[in-house]
């Protein structure tokens, strides 16, 4: 088994200018492209490939528990001295009342956000502390709307390498800032938004040699194929119709039709989902390029309540329209108020999401309104991050009794009697 590859190349994914696959490197010296990891194929193919994967769900400890490591025969990357904790291994479940919300009774979701730091950065970002422990970086830093300063301040620490997170003033959710702070990274609170964030953390990389974590880092893109894969492989590898995701700064949704790829040429599907990328309509310029047949990215003053997916300039947007236009893929947007009632759906549910979330859920139901998608497709939606990340957003929908929203919940205050206690439950 080619468990350590020599062959592993790190080139331009334009113009394939080569790179060093051991610097600290994210864009081409030559076209500024950003940069992509390559592997040649490996030996095993279909069913002896299914195989591998399969048995390794029975070991225990080390590196083949963990639901990204696990299938690194179709990831571009080292797979020595892994600092995993383990991650993945998420369930994917019906999604109950949710499904019949979005009018696809069988609609599954795949719930990336049961990983340790409770999102599914922790695939990617596995994958890249592993890579910054190999190169010996003395810090590493990120750029982020919150998930990824969490999960990269959790694994930093586990690797003992100082963290420094750029994170957006007044626009990160309260759980994803607490995780921060708690596992120990710098956390700098800049002055301005995301896009500001991304523009300072690359300039750091590049002017004080700090090694960047950002999904621009090709590292990270490798792990977050293994949502998709560990996906398949929970479906029997009989691959959905759809597979619907939130859309934000585009790293999932490059890394999944990267992984759809690569799933096809390795004979484990015979064929590839659509890929639904679902955008909040304040902050969707990756949607407003699909309409127009992606003729070109024309970067926005994001504003959504969703603030992980709150961005205006996404940094993977080249390899993203590779992945929506090989999969047959489409780009859509929902709003706030959609948004906020799918997470209440899904979170009523019992399964429970942050908004992002939640927009690829809404998504799905628009698409069924509108036809696009029919009403007895196979979907996978992904919940990209757990319902504890964005306690205000949660108490802010329950909270207060707003014309509209069925689903509210709000809390109600009592005497501490049990004849109040009777008068409470009477009215209800
Ligand atoms: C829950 O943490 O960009 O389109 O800095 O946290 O791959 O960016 C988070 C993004 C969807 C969008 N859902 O994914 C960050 C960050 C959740 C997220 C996205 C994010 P991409």
């Amino acid at each position: 088994m080619q468990d350590v590859d020599e062959a592993l190349i790190l080139r331009c994914s334009k113009c394939s200018t080569a790179a060093e696959p051991d610097s600290n490197q994210a864009q081409c010296a030559v076209c500024g492209a950003l940069l992509e990891l390559v592997a040649p194929p490996p030996k095993v193919r279909g069913d002896a490939l299914r195989r591998i994967f399969a048995d390794r769900r029975g070991t225990h400890g080390g590196r083949d528990t963990s639901g990204v490591w696990r299938y690194r025969e179709l990831l571009a990357v080292r797979a020595d001295d892994v600092i995993t904790f383990p991650e993945g291994n998420t369930p994917l479940i019906h999604g109950g009342r949710a499904a019949h919300w979005a009018g696809c009774p069988t609609l599954r979701v795949k719930h990336e956000g049961l990983n340790p730091t409770g999102s599914f950065k922790d695939r990617g970002m596995t994958v890249g502390i592993t890579q910054a422990k190999r190169v010996g970086a003395w810090a590493v830093a990120c750029a982020s709307t919150g998930n990824t300063a969490a999960s990269m301040a959790a694994y930093a620490a586990r690797a003992g390498i100082p963290a420094l997170v750029f994170i957006p003033a007044g626009k990160v959710a309260m759980g994803k800032l607490s995780q921060a702070l708690a596992y120990g990274a710098r956390t700098l609170v800049v002055r301005g938004d995301f896009d500001a964030c991304l523009e300072l953390a690359r300039r750091a990389a590049r002017e004080l040699g700090i090694y960047l974590l950002n999904s621009v880092n090709p590292y990270r893109l490798e792990g977050q194929k293994t949502i998709v894969l560990e996906m398949l492989e929970q479906c029997g590898w009989d691959a959905p119709d759809w597979i619907a995701l939130p859309a934000g700064n585009l790293g999932n949704t490059a890394a999944f039709g990267m992984a759809l790829a690569a799933a096809r040429d390795c004979g484990l599907i015979s064929r590839v989902p659509r890929l639904l990328a679902v955008q909040a309509e304040g902050a969707a310029p990756f949607a407003h390029a699909f309409d127009v047949g992606f003729e070109a990215l024309q970067p926005i003053r994001p504003n959504t309540v969703a603030t992980a997916i709150n961005i205006g300039d996404p940094a993977s947007y080249d390899r993203a329209v590779r992945s929506i236009r090989e999969t047959d893929g489409i780009v859509t947007t929902v709003s706030d108020t959609e948004l906020l009632e799918a997470k209440a759906v899904i979170d009523a549910a019992g399964i429970g999401c942050e908004p992002a979330s939640a927009a690829a859920v809404a998504g799905v139901r628009r698409m069924i309104r509108e036809g696009v998608i029919s009403d007895d497709a196979d979907v996978v939606s992904v919940l990209t991050g757990h319902v504890l990340k964005d306690p205000e957003a949660t108490v802010g929908y329950h909270g207060q009794s707003v014309p509209g929203r069925a689903l509210s919940n709000p809390p109600v205050e009592i005497d501490a009697t049990i004849d109040d206690l009777r008068r409470t439950l009477d009215r209800a």
